[in-house]
Parts: C-alpha cells; structure tokens; sequence
C-alpha cells in the first residue's frame, strides 16, 4: 500500500508540472488518485510504471481549441474561444456537455472532462468520456445574438463530431435554445440528418423525454439510494437547493414530488429561502420564460421569501442539501455549518462543487455524500438512451424512460457503495465510485493495447 502511495504521489507531482496554471483540472486528478491506492496494491497492472496507464489516462486524446468570432445585434464583431477536449474512447465516443461561461478555459474544461470518463463509465452505457465550451457569456444577450454564436461555434466544431465520433449536449449556459441552433447550423454544414451527433434536443426532433429533467431528478434518486441504506426516506425531510438552472430546478421538482421541501435556490448573484418551500411554477416562469434572476421570485413570491445578496444557501439549516450550480461552490466552513444544522445527505448535482476539505468534513461527520460522477450522472445516461432512440429512429414514453433512468441511478449507488465496501471503505462513496469507474476504464485500455 505504501508503495502504491508513493507512486501515486509521484504521479500526481508530474500532471501538475505537465499541466501548469490548471488548478481545476489538478484538484479532479487529485481527488481521483488519492482514492486509488488500494486498486494499485490489489491488481499492480494498473500501477505499473512500464504499461503507463495512469500517464496516459491523465492526457486527453486529443485538444481542440478554435477562434469564435461573431457579431452582435449593433454588428460589433466579438471574439470568444472554443474547446472540445477530447479525453478518452476507450469506452465509447467521446461524450459530455458545452459549457458557455467567461470562466471556461481549457483547465476547466479538462476537470470536467476528465470527471466525464469515469461518470460516463458508471452509467454501463459504452461512452467515453469529453468536454467542451467556450467562454462566451449567454448573459443579457439576445436570441439572434445567442444563434449568431452558436452557429460560428459549429461552423468550427462540426468537423470533429459525430454520432460514433463525439456527441456533444448542455451544460452551463447551454440549455434547449442552445441545443437547438447548434444543431441547425450542423445539419446545415454536413447536409445529413444525423439526430445522433448532439444529445438534449427538442423531444418534437429526435430529443429523448425526460432529458432535461434527468440530472435534477437522478440527483434526488441517488440521495433516496443513500437514505433507504439507512434505514430512512425523502418523505417530509427540508432541502437546500443551490442554483436555478437546468440541475436545480428539477432537483427541486423530484424532491417535491417524493414529499421532501426545498427551501431554497441560488444564481451568481446571492439566494432567495422560502418558508413555506420553493414555488416551483413562479421559478420555472422567471428561469425558463423570462430568464430573470432569482432576486425576481423574493419579490414576486410575497412574504415568505426573501433574498439574500451574497449569501451561500448552506446558512440555511435543513436536511439534505443539493450543491447544483458550479464547481467549488461548498467550502470548509459550509460543510461545518451543514453538520451543525444537522444535515443528513448531500449529493452532489454539478461536478466538483464540494472542495475536499468540506467533503472529508461531511465524511468524517457521518453524513452520506454522494459525489458528482455517482450523483449527477443521469443526466448523461438518458443522453446516451437519446443516442440509442436515435439509432433505432424510435421515441420511448415518458415513462419509460424515467424507469429506466431509476434503474440506472440505483445500479450507479449499488456498485459505488459495493465497491467501497469491497476496498475497505465502507459507506465511502467517493472512493466507491472512483474505483468503480477506474476498473471499467482501465481494463479497457490495457485490453485495446497501448493506443
Ligand atoms: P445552468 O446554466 O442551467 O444553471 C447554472 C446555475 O448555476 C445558474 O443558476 C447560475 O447562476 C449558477 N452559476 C453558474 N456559475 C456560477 C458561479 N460561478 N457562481 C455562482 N453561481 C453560478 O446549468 P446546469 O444547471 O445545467 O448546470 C449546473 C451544474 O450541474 C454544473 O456544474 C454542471 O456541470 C452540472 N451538470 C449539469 C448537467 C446537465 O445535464 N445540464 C449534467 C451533470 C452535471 P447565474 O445565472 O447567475 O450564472
Ligand atoms: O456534466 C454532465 O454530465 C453533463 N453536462 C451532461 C453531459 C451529456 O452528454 O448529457
């Protein structure tokens, strides 16, 4: 074991001399490998220096990195960047969302993609792993302004996807509208109907049902998993919710609808908490229709809500809580202040929203935390069931597709929660579902050779 430790620290050392200035990306690597030392102890092909499995797993296949230059409605010219990292194959092609936010650079995108292996890898559906975006803000920008973008996005893009090649979806900043003008500007370059090559598209174009609802809905599905091994449920339980996008507000519908209370959700620009739970019809009309700010809902909900500029949803006490913005959004002193409270669950809606400090502060404290690539990946499992409709040119019910997605969530928290236990970690989910997704990778790259 020390020896695995000891290579593994070694490891690490040369990624982030390799990787400068991508502290992100950094902090996703880290996080993977401390985990994995036992794996290394019981099955040394994966750790042994000669075969590089680890180097190779830590360097994507391949980086994309284009101009986006664009106009806007007063014909000003702007000029964002674009990324696709292609990270790996091994299990599928390449899969993962965009990302459109003036955060985005390629450290960014490498963290999130590098989480996507082992996620995708997770859900059993033959994906690989991939990222992309650009830091262009969708902020205050109008629809024509938003098209423009998209379409010189995909004028680029479009020659290194595909339906057996990498399919991209949403993430950030990229939602329905999004999905929709990226796709028009693809099928206008490449003159095929090919549904496959993006996944969240309109349910009336090759979209799967229950796709923009998955990543909210499996996130509450996953908590309910690390419940019921406790012995309790959702029922009558309160909720803190961060965000109000695409995760959030779905979270908050699932939790409504299995008798829980969301008291609150979040933008970059303070928290609304609502007494009497969340109004899930007056969020969706500001968020979706009027594409407002959370500020809007405290006025127009009347007394039982108010907005808290600057504040971190987690001062409010309740228990469970679902970080469902961005990465590093629940600090030490958080994960401190949700103990207090009495928090039972977290699961984790974004990627890498919890920092490790906070993450070993819940662990320690007992209380049942489920980590993105585990908890967010439903999400990417009903994308991958849309590739599969795609392909057979069919469009399953509603319901179908949510039971399947039940069943996938409930397989992801059985084998996180099996492996855990199998290496020594017991009611660990991150190390549970680190070495779960490993395994898969892993085997699979060392049995398609060295490539
Ligand atoms: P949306 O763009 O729909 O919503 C993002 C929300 O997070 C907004 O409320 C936004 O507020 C807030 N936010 C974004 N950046 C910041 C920031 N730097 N500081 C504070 N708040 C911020 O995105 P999604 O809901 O799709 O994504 C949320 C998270 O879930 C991300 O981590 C994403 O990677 C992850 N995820 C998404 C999946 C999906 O299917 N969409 C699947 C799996 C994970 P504001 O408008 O003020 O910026
Ligand atoms: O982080 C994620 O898993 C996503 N943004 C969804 C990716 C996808 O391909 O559906």
């Amino acid at each position: 074991m020390k020896d695995s430790k000891d290579r593994l620290e070694a490891l690490r050392a040369e990624i982030e001399r390799r990787n400068p200035a991508q502290p992100e990306f950094h902090q996703a690597v880290r996080e993977v490998l401390e985990t994995l030392a036992p794996v290394f102890t019981s099955r040394p092909e994966y750790a042994d220096p000669a075969v590089a499995l680890v180097e190779r797993l830590t360097e994507p296949e391949r980086q994309i990195l284009f101009r986006v230059p664009w106009q806007d409605d007063r014909g000003r010219v702007h000029v964002n960047r674009g990324y696709r990292v292609e990270f790996n194959s091994a299990l599928g092609p390449y899969k993962g969302g965009l990302r459109f936010h003036p955060s985005v650079d390629i450290g960014v995108v490498k963290f999130l993609g590098f989480e996507q292996i082992f996620k995708n890898a997770l859900t059993g559906l033959g994906i690989g792993g991939g990222k992309g975006g650009s830091d262009f803000d969708p902020h205050g920008r109008s629809d024509a302004e938003v098209m423009r973008f998209c379409q010189s996005f995909m004028t680029e893009l479009h020659r290194h996807i595909g339906e057996h090649t990498d399919v991209p979806a949403g993430d950030i900043g990229v939602g329905g509208r999004e999905i929709g003008y990226l796709f028009g500007q693809y099928r206008r370059i490449t003159n095929r109907w090919e549904a496959g090559v993006l996944t969240g598209k309109g349910q009336g174009w090759g979209g799967s049902a229950i796709r923009p609802q998955a990543t909210g809905y499996g996130s509450v599905l996953f908590a309910a998993e690390m419940l019921k091994v406790r012995g309790e449920s959702l029922d009558g339980l309160t909720a803190v919710v961060s965000g109000s996008g695409n995760v959030a507000l779905y979270t908050i519908e699932k939790l409504q609808q299995l008798g829980a209370n969301a008291l609150t959700c979040s933008d970059s620009q303070g928290y609304v908490v609502d007494d009497k739970g969340i109004d899930l019809a007056l969020l969706q009309q500001i968020k979706e229709v009027e594409r407002g700010r959370v500020s809007d809902y405290a006025v127009r909900r009347g007394s039982s809500a108010r907005f808290v500029p600057g504040g971190r949803v987690w001062e409010v006490p309740a228990d469970i809580a679902f970080p469902s913005a961005t990465q590093n959004e629940l600090h030490a002193q958080d994960a401190r202040t949700l103990v207090a409270g009495g928090v039972k669950a977290v699961s984790e809606g974004a990627n890498m929203p919890t920092t490790p400090e906070a993450v070993r502060i819940l662990q320690e404290a007992g209380v049942a935390f489920g980590p993105g690539k585990a908890a967010n990946a439903g999400g990417v499992a009903v994308s991958a069931l849309e590739m599969s409709q795609n392909a057979g040119r069919v469009a399953w019910s509603a319901q179908r597709v949510e039971d399947e997605l039940a069943g996938i969530m409930r397989s992801i928290h059985d084998v996180a929660h099996e492996t855990a236990e199998r290496y020594g970690a017991p009611g660990d989910y991150v190390t549970g579902a680190n070495i779960a997704g490993f395994e898969r990778v892993a085997d699979a790259m060392l049995a398609q050779g060295v490539i």
